[in-house]
């Protein structure tokens, strides 16, 4: 394999909404680019991307994919992403690690929820942005209509490269309006003729639109096309190669993924004018042990800066760590420096990818990815360096969990190696969490959607060979108070020898939601002697976690101790920590306690034409809509639900949408339950208490 400069390199992360034909178009890139001998296809499970057992069953891709290419002095590196939301983890991370995101869009479906979400993704980085109008073969595809959803949501400076000669059955090949020529499909193949008659005229039009594109994309660009009133086509090349590496122009490119149609021309304009990491120029990052900016240039000769992006383990190869390395060379046999886990790390042997095969190449150059064996302490999102040059990259902010379950050891005793099974697949997918909760005594997982968590727990069988039940999470309800009270707790006890006494006097309220617990003490004359007070709380504590209600901890209020006795001989911390806890629940018994729930912030985005259904759906959850905001077709709804209300939101709401809406969540605040919901929960705990007391 030949040896690449930076310049030469291209990287390009391949997103859209799910199924819309990505895994099939880098099977054809790589094909076309002679990387693989055999076109492979997704129906038939045998592409170089879809290669996990998960990925062959399903049909869908579940984790990204690195693969390579060489075309024309370049090298091209194609990340494989996901397109199901369930995976958006894999884009967060594929994207920050390339130039460009190369979009595509089904000519069926169009625009869709997904499209949205990668393109937010690939503008919060900053990278350009291009767009691949696949499945152009398929009856009622339209590329027009398309365009113009594309223009429409993503702005005019979206702009076609080519326009199809025919669409759905009659695609027979693309005018390509860079060149000023048509493309006819043969197979495979494409042959070079000239612009059919018919689509003389349009062509004409949509270059002129493209040249006015390029040229106000540039000042002096544009001078010059206002004096000529055209470029030529050296000026025409170079603004349109600088439109798109400064997100001035997001080119349409079009074709079909599984026909390898278009494939050719879309690699030659990637080489010709997508931005290579060069291009960029610098780099910003961190120096380490401060929060001082560094720019580093990208070159090999500057210092090392590495960011790993993916880590995952396969059997019979054990655990592969993919990274990019942003300026420097990483070579086999080096020892860096991991500045975020502050371990060293020898480097091992050192891969290019592509998919489920690898070679060795012993180094990887500034701009290039690739993949390492087993580091001893990297993560995803860590920053390898120099140890002499130390920095740290900006970490991989993944999105929050967006579905809980409890789950459950299928046999007694796994529960451990359920445990670190799980630990490990949280390594190769940070989006994946798992805690014991012991307010609720179960253990729960989070993750980004069921399929995502049926995904790992069938992982954790198949990997690790243990078995784990999903169960339904319960609801970590509090409790509290809504008046003030003040109680006595007393314990006294004279059982021969040395008795016990404790008395206080407490007085509860309640304090604002969020606010926790507060502890004072009003006590004159030492009444009761200041080295009982901490008993005193201590018992409060604890009766505060056992809850009034229904057994739930008890939170935002406030307990002061204002009066009391004490017996010289008989009074112990032990006897102050039982009428503490005595007086507590005595008071808070009379202080109208409530339940209270966790309420979560809610985002929801849905195509216009399903806004009513969400919204009904929403209410009926007990949400109260916040507010609503219009985006083109698209509307993103906010809304406030409670926790025990969005149990498989994420199904219903894919159900509901035709599987094009979206959801986030993150936790708001408790609110107090409603009455007769209250109600409910209570005789709930009181049968289950029943139950274990038998
Ligand atoms: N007719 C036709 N079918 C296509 C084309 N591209 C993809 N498909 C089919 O569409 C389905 C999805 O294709 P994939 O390549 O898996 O799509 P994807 O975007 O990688 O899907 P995810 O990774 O799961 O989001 C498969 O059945 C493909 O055969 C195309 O250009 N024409
Ligand atoms: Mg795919």
């Amino acid at each position: 394999m030949k040896e690449f400069k930076t310049e030469q390199l291209r990287n390009l992360g391949v997103v859209a909404h799910g199924g819309a034909g990505k895994t099939s178009l880098v099977e054809a890139m790589l094909y076309t680019a002679g990387a693989t001998s055999r076109l492979g296809s997704v129906d038939e499970g045998n592409t170089l991307s879809d290669y996990n057992e998960d990925e062959i069953s399903r049909k869908i891709s579940i984790s990204a994919s690195l693969l390579h290419l060489e075309w024309k002095n370049s090298k091209i590196n194609l990340v494989d992403m996901p397109g199901y939301a369930d995976f958006i983890g894999e884009v967060v991370s594929g994207l920050r690690v390339t130039e460009t995101a190369l979009i595509l869009i089904s000519a069926l479906s169009g625009v869709e929820v997904g499209t949205e979400q990668v393109w937010s993704i690939a503008e919060k980085y900053g990278i350009s942005r291009a767009f691949f109008i696949n499945k152009l073969d398929k009856e009622h595809a339209e590329f027009d209509k398309v365009v113009t959803e594309a223009q429409k949501r993503f702005g005019h400076q979206a702009i076609p490269l080519q326009i199809p000669i025919g669409e759905g059955i009659n695609f027979k090949g693309i005018v390509d309006l860079v060149r000023m020529k048509a493309y006819l499909f043969e197979g495979l193949e494409a042959k070079e003729d000239k612009i059919p008659q018919e689509l003389e005229e349009k062509a004409k039009k949509d270059k002129e639109k493209l040249v006015e594109a390029v040229a106000e994309a540039e000042d002096s660009l544009l001078e010059k096309y206002f004096e000529k009133g055209t470029l030529t086509e050296e000026e025409f090349k170079i603004g349109l190669r600088q439109g798109i590496i400064e997100h001035k122009i997001f080119p349409i490119f079009c074709g079909s993924a599984t026909n390898g149609w278009g494939v050719k021309l879309l690699l030659e304009h990637v080489v010709d004018f997508f931005p290579s990491p060069a291009d960029f120029g610098e780099l910003k990052c961190k120096e380490y042990g401060s929060d001082k900016e560094k720019v580093l240039k990208i070159s090999v000769n500057s210092p090392l800066a590495a960011l790993i992006f993916r880590i995952i383990s396969e059997p019979h190869v054990g655990e592969l760590s993919f990274f990019k390395v942003f300026s420097g060379k990483l070579k086999t046999g080096e020892d860096v420096f991991n500045s975020v886990t502050n371990t060293a790390e020898r480097i091992g042997q050192i891969y290019a990818m592509n998919g489920r095969e690898r070679r060795e190449t012993g180094f990887v150059i500034a701009g290039d990815l690739g993949a390492v064996v087993k580091l001893k302490n990297t993560h995803t999102g860590d920053t390898l360096c120099d140890k002499k040059d130390p920095i740290v990259l900006p970490a991989i902010g993944f999105p929050d969990p967006v579905i809980r379950l409890a789950i459950r050891a299928k046999a007694k005793g796994d529960e451990e190696k359920i445990a670190n099974g799980f630990s490990k697949l949280h390594e190769e997918d940070p989006t994946f969490l798992m805690e014991v909760d012991a307010d609720i005594k179960q253990t729960i997982i989070y993750g980004q959607g069921e399929l995502h968590l049926e995904i790992i727990v069938d992982r954790l069988k198949r990997k690790f060979g243990v078995e784990a039940e999903i169960e339904k999470p319960k609801i970590p309800y509090r409790e509290t108070i809504k008046a003030k009270t003040e109680a006595q707790g007393k314990y006294k006890r004279q059982s021969g020898g040395r008795g016990q006494y404790g008395d206080c006097w407490l007085r509860v309220e309640p304090l604002g939601r969020g606010e926790g617990f507060q502890f004072e003490k009003e006590i004159v004359g030492g009444a009761v002697p200041s080295k009982y007070i901490p008993a005193v709380e201590k018992g409060v504590v604890e009766a505060m976690n056992e809850g009034v209600v229904a057994g739930y901890k008890m939170t935002d209020l406030k307990v002061t101790i204002y009066d009391g006795t004490y017996h010289a001989v008989d009074s112990s911390d032990l006897a102050f920590k039982i009428a503490g806890s005595m007086g507590f629940k005595k008071a808070t018994a009379g202080a109208k306690p409530v339940l209270l729930e966790p309420v979560y912030n809610v985002e929801v985005t849905v195509p216009e034409e399903f806004m009513g259904d969400v919204m009904g759906d929403l209410s009926s959850r007990r949400g109260r809509i916040l507010g609503m905001e219009s985006d083109s077709s698209f509307q993103k709804i906010k809304a406030l639900v409670p926790l025990a209300e969005l149990y498989k939101y994420s199904t219903s709401l894919r159900s509901l949408t035709q599987g094009r809406g979206l959801h986030s969540r993150s936790f708001s605040h408790y609110e107090e339950v409603p009455k007769e919901i209250a109600e409910k929960i209570i005789k709930e705990s009181q049968e289950t208490k029943e139950k274990e007391e038998k």
